[in-house]
């Protein structure tokens, strides 16, 4: 499978029409009103807050996640899911042992900066985003310490900006949790809901 557009050397891929739109639609329908979808609280610096999107995690039993102070428990696969997970794992020969949905209602809901360098994802996860719904802009940023480092070297460019369409496929790998940050800003004139799924290797 060729993506359409290639970042970061390459550690960043996008493929647009990673499904044809008409089953992006259907499955996006489908998530939308099947999921148990819920508004977790986290602590955010020292204080509880809802989080600005809905979540669920869906995943093989032992694949626990600890997020935020939160301990998720998946829950169990669905066939939709596998079926999905099937796909990527095949496309990409990679292997999930998780899925984190993520459902922005509109252009209200956001992601802040983050990296997904937990631990418990090893050294250097595979990370592969598939999106349903609303188009949404995407940011990769440089990590500030990463930059320092590299002070001597001209950085052309330290963002990178992404529009993430339904039935697209992002696939993040190759130490980009390690040197970069990312984040889905708010965007307040889209009034339709997004579903994003990260599918994802916990280790144990
Ligand atoms: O919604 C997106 O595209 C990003 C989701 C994300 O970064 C995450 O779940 O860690
Ligand atoms: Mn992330």
């Amino acid at each position: 499978m060729n993506p359409h557009l290639s970042f970061l050397d390459g550690r960043v891929l996008y493929f647009g029409r990673f499904l044809p739109l008409h089953e992006a639609n259907s499955l996006y329908r489908h998530l939308r009103e099947t999921v148990p979808w819920q508004q977790e609280r986290i602590r955010m610096m020292g204080k509880w807050v809802l989080q600005p999107r809905l979540t669920a995690w869906y995943g093989d039993p032992d694949a626990c996640y600890s997020y935020s102070g939160l301990l998720n428990r998946p829950l169990p696969w669905i066939p939709v899911l596998e079926e999905l997970r099937n796909r990527i794992e095949a496309g990409f020969s990679s292997s999930f042992n998780s899925v984190l949905l993520n459902c922005y209602r509109d252009g209200r809901d956001y992601m802040g900066w983050h990296a997904d360098d937990e631990r418990s994802l090893g050294p250097d996860p595979v990370i592969a985003s598939l999106s349903l719904g609303a188009e949404r802009r995407f940011f990769l940023r440089l990590k500030t310490s990463v930059r320092e480092k590299h002070s001597n070297t001209p950085y052309s460019k330290d963002q990178t900006e992404l529009l993430l369409g339904s039935g697209s496929l992002l696939l993040m790998r190759g130490g980009v949790q390690q040197d970069y940050k990312h984040a889905l800003p708010k965007a307040l004139r889209v009034n339709e809901s997004r579903i994003n799924l990260t599918f994802r290797r916990i280790m144990r």
